[in-house]
């Protein structure tokens, strides 16, 4: 029987280890998972333990070893190919690729690479602020990744309430950017409301929320004071 581990960080703070564990959990494929907290004084030792680059997330397959968000979802993709973590079509795929590229790529020069809204509105899965209105920046990447979305949706969505109908690693890769507009209850359009939340019913985001609920610990550097935003 094979044996999988999934190295990941605390759920309500942690960013990248989010879109693997939903597609991991998608395709029901059995792991264990190992939790490093942040902020603690071995955790980048511990972290270096698992990969060079001292990050999560970390797949251990059988003794191999991926790390970085979108090398796993791809590595999942690889071994359940019937699960369609990808669009059947080429060209389809193609553009679901794009859109999960351009939202990984957040210190990248794409225009639309979501780093401003990560570097202003931090994770906080269980966190609820009132209405944050977001600097102009922030706002422009907000409207940026909106306006990607409904097109997306509207050119590939179906009744499935995902960007390319049925979930795939596209989905995965925004639903940090999801989580983040629940936390700090950014103004959205009604169809865009409606995409967020069929990602939070979506059963294995909502079980990873109720984790990052259950988590009784805080990290008071990601506590941000949302009046200075
Ligand atoms: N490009 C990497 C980025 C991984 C990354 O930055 N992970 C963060 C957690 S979300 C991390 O491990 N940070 C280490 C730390 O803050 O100590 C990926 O997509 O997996």
């Amino acid at each position: 029987m094979s044996q999988t581990t999934l190295v990941i960080a605390d759920k309500n703070y942690s960013l990248w280890p989010l879109a693997p564990w939903l597609c991991m959990k998608k395709v029901q494929m059995p792991f264990t998972e190992i939790l490093i907290r942040f902020g603690q004084k071995n955790t980048r030792r511990r972290m270096l333990e698992y990969a060079p680059t001292g990050r999560v997330p970390v797949l251990i397959h059988n003794g191999l070893k991926v790390w970085d968000s979108l090398a796993i979802c791809e590595f999942i993709n690889d071994l359940y190919p019937s699960e369609n973590l990808w669009p059947e079509n080429l060209e389809t795929r193609a553009q679901a690729r794009t859109f999960a590229a351009e939202m990984h790529a957040t210190g990248g020069a794409f225009p639309g690479a979501p780093r401003h809204i990560i570097y202003s509105l931090d994770t906080n899965v269980r966190r609820r602020t009132d209405r944050v209105e977001p600097k102009k920046h922030v706002v422009e990447s907000i409207n940026y990744l909106i306006n990607r979305w409904q097109n997306l949706i509207n050119t590939f969505g179906g009744s499935g309430g995902f960007l390319f109908d049925e979930f795939t690693v596209a989905d995965a890769m925004s639903a940090h950017l999801v989580n983040r507009f629940y936390t700090y209850d950014i103004k959205l359009p009604d169809d865009i409301t409606k995409y967020c939340k069929n990602m939070r019913d979506f059963p294995p985001l909502a079980h990873w929320i109720r984790e990052a609920e259950a988590e009784d610990w805080t990290l008071p550097s990601a506590e941000i004071d949302v009046s200075k935003l």
